[in-house]
């Protein structure tokens, strides 16, 4: 009996979550007894942590901040190094970040500011990551010469 008022605002959420995304039925095949532990199975995600280096075709992004330190559903803020083939910090380059829920479908509607701090490292703020589940973080980065490139931060928020 107890329990049954503890899942019924549970299930509401869940109904509410799933009608906000449009989505699948991933969230349904989800474990009740544990609502909060969506990302223990999620194998998907990198080993989000200071210095995690991620390569693109052409550049490499190392995350060197991030606030807070584990990804977390709502705004956060990350600081990114870029470095070319030999390991030259990219000063100037045009940084662009595109928060993804491949499960869902959607991204995020809140555009984040990129401050360029010089010496290759940039900051966006904020990376809106709204929902739980998996975000696949895309920095599509631009040259002083146009060319682009991209380079994804998978991380899961809960
Ligand atoms: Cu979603």
């Amino acid at each position: 009996m107890t329990q049954q008022s503890l899942l019924a605002p549970l299930a509401l959420l869940a109904t509410l979550a799933l009608g906000a995304c449009d989505g699948d039925d991933t969230m349904e095949s989800g474990n009740d007894d544990a609502p909060a532990g969506i990302c223990a199975d999620e194998d998907r995600a990198d080993d989000f942590a200071v210095s995690l280096t991620k390569m693109g075709e052409r550049h490499t992004v190392t995350l060197m901040e991030a606030e807070p330190a584990d990804p977390v559903r709502g705004d956060n803020t990350w600081t990114i190094l870029v470095t070319d083939e030999a390991g030259t910090p990219m000063e100037g380059i045009g940084v662009d970040a595109k928060p993804w829920m491949p499960d869902h479908g959607h991204g995020s509607a809140v555009e984040e500011t990129v401050t360029d701090l010089g010496a290759g490292e940039y900051t966006l703020d904020p990376l809106n990551l709204f929902m739980a589940g998996l975000w696949q973080v895309t920095l599509e980065l631009t040259d002083e010469d146009g060319e682009t490139d991209e380079v994804m931060i998978s991380v899961c928020v809960e």
